[in-house]
């Protein structure tokens, strides 16, 4: 499958978080939709109030299922606005959500809810995460264990804090100030709530040295997610405002990783959002792009495509779509 792919091309889906649960695989998406909210870098415009989940069993041929609304504002007794993307994990017998969403002081905090079944309906904790802030969790199970990943700068509110504590006022480094690093927390083992304190993802260049502020097609901008190859930790991450998906290589879950290169070249439109799994002896990139909307950035459409690694464990770029 060499060509990207639309999913579901009846609506609007965004920032695909893809598992495979019970031999299938799961998609757990952003909901875009036209709330008339104009667009500014604190992302409004991104006015998102619930989830849906899909299903495929086939990624190349098969159709593509939806199961419908399975989480939305309404039922989140401390929602402000803006479901961001979210991410699901499974363990013992239940499904977990994890949602970044404004809180009634408009703060972004993460919060759980809870199904029997991957494809809901998810039924949401009373309270945030204690200690959650900014957006895009993705959740890593390993060695029994299960680390969530998190962050994202401008109206991801990253800025905002520094050492897991709210600054007076927010400070995005900029120049050779050291760029800003996602989180990895661990779970607590009931999985709602962080069993310890946020720590920081350090991403390291060539020469060992952390990433700086000015290396924007590089430094870590939003939308983490990992996965395994080969014995190593592959984090990947939109840089934002440079509009790509790059990696970096770790020996563990918490890294250092030391940056690789760029997995997905810019799309039509402006945030870049990817997943990548392994099904049936394939390894796919799911993502989304603003193509089919004619480049409305609040409107964008979910795509799979293939991703292949070279023989040393490097990862082939894909053309994205602009
Ligand atoms: O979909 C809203 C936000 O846009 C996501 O949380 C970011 O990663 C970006 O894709």
């Amino acid at each position: 499958m060499k060509k990207a792919k639309y999913l579901f091309p009846q609506d609007y889906m965004a920032d695909p978080s893809v598992h495979v649960f019970e031999g299938k695989i799961y998609i757990y998406p952003s909901h875009d939709w036209e709330s008339g909210i104009a667009e500014n870098d604190n992302g409004d415009h991104f006015n998102m109030k619930d989830y849906h989940v899909f299903s495929i069993e086939d990624v190349e041929n098969g159709e593509v299922t939806d199961h419908g609304v399975v989480l939305s504002t309404d039922d989140i007794a401390w929602a402000g606005r803006q479901l961001w993307d979210s991410d699901v994990a499974f363990k013992n017998g239940k499904y977990y959500m994890y949602f970044p969403l404004k809180d009634k002081n408009d703060i972004f905090r993460i919060g759980v809810a809870v199904s029997d079944n991957p494809y809901g309906k998810f039924i949401p904790q009373p309270d945030p995460i204690r200690g959650s802030y900014s957006i895009d969790p993705t959740i890593f199970k390993e060695n029994g264990e299960y680390y969530m990943y998190f962050g994202g700068l401008w109206g991801g509110q990253l800025q905002r804090y520094r050492n897991n504590k709210a600054l007076e006022s927010a400070h995005l480094p900029e120049g050779d100030e050291l760029a800003l690093c996602p989180k990895i927390v661990r779970l607590s083992d009931d999985m709602l709530q962080f069993a310890d304190e946020p720590k920081n993802v350090v991403i390291l260049d060539e020469n060992g040295n952390p990433l700086l502020a000015k290396d924007t097609k590089r430094r870590f901008f939003e939308a983490a997610w990992i996965h395994k190859y080969n014995g190593k930790y592959y984090f990947s991450y939109s840089t934002g405002d440079t509009h790509l998906i790059c990696y970096a290589i770790g020996d563990n879950p918490y890294g250092p990783f030391t940056y690789q290169g760029v997995i997905l070249t810019p799309m039509v439109g402006w945030t870049t959002h990817h997943s990548i799994v392994e099904y049936k002896g394939k390894w796919y990139l799911f993502h989304h792009d603003s193509a089919p909307s004619g480049g409305r950035t609040w409107l964008r459409s979910m795509k799979v495509v293939e991703l292949e690694y070279n023989e040393d464990g490097t990862i082939k770029t894909i053309e994205g779509s602009r």
